[in-house]
């Protein structure tokens, strides 16, 4: 059956008893798993690291809607799904992998915290992840005409990605991945996720909101309204209405976009200023996650969990 809790910490306590601990607590975050941080996940976003966005009216949902923090944001994974995502996970809650911890991801929103995208552009994923795993990640985005205003399905996704990238290199704790944009999206739409592991038994699964420029407002903007255009978008992201705020923002906007907010420390700013700056790859998880988080979880975790996790690897 699906795994419906968050087992960072007994993975990460499993971790601990594999060779790999030097590498663990030598330099690396705490994380074992993974999750997009550009353009931002929902669940990254919106987790104790995700900076203003996490106070964003999206996240303040999704969390109250959820029960619990998002604090195990790169343990959105579902073992043995082996390709069949669709009859795997329900419509309606893509983005939680039809997970109950993450079910406040599957919210109907159109205000998640976005990244801006070009059409036809070069996407440039950031997946924060500490331990290699092989495997292939596979981009899908929703159709021309996705309303972000219903749950998201599966007849919201083309059937096949629009691009894969199978066993990128893990530096500096992060996959960067390049796939090209398709040309014809226009709006705000879902880029999901999908890492389908082969060296572990788990697919993750990840919505990352992103916003391509409306039709409509097309046109080119002055070349010296990038700057301000740049800093202004991360808060028309979080808080305006649906199709608002793309405006004249477009050539600001590189393939990798401007993201709502990412890699700031969560204590950094209050809630009620959702402007940050991107500051993108490799800003993601932090030590202090490891000395707390692997200190609990040698005290928490039983044997028992322990000896399944490491069967399970
Ligand atoms: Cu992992």
């Amino acid at each position: 059956m699906r795994r419906t809790t968050a087992p960072r910490a007994a993975a990460l306590a499993a971790a601990a008893l594999s060779p790999i601990l030097p590498v663990l607590l030598g330099a690396g975050p705490a994380q074992a798993h993974g999750a997009p941080t550009t353009p931002v996940s929902r669940v990254y976003a919106c987790s104790p690291e995700g900076g203003p966005a996490a106070g964003s009216a999206a996240c303040r949902a999704a969390v109250a809607a959820n029960g619990a923090p998002f604090t195990a944001w790169d343990n959105l994974r579902v073992p043995d799904v082996g390709g069949r995502d669709r009859s795997t996970i329900p419509d309606g809650k893509l983005c939680s992998g039809g997970l109950p911890a993450y079910r406040g991801l599957d919210l109907a929103r159109s205000d998640w915290p976005s990244t801006r995208l070009t059409p036809g552009g070069t996407l440039r994923m950031t997946y924060v992840s500490t331990i290699p795993h092989t495997g292939t990640f596979a981009f899908y985005l929703t159709k021309p005409g996705y309303d972000p205003s219903q749950p998201l399905t599966w007849d919201d996704l083309p059937e096949r990605p629009f691009a894969e990238v199978r066993d990128p290199a893990l530096r500096d704790g992060a996959y960067r991945l390049t796939a090209k944009l398709p040309a014809d999206r226009a709006g705000r739409q879902v880029l999901y996720t999908v890492w389908r592991n082969s060296s572990t038994p788990d697919t993750y699964y990840s919505c990352s909101d992103v916003v391509f420029p409306d039709k409509a407002a097309a046109a080119p903007p002055p070349a010296a309204k990038t700057t301000a255009a740049a800093a202004k978008s991360p808060s028309a992201a979080v808080s305006a209405p649906a199709g608002a705020g793309t405006g004249t923002t477009t050539s600001a906007a590189p393939a990798r976009g401007t993201v709502a907010a990412s890699g700031a420390p969560a204590a950094a700013a209050p809630a009620s200023t959702p402007v940050a700056s991107a500051s993108g790859a490799g800003a993601g998880p932090s030590a202090p996650l490891l000395a707390g988080g692997a200190a609990a979880v040698l005290v928490l975790t039983g044997g028992a969990t322990l000896v399944l996790r490491l069967r399970r690897r």
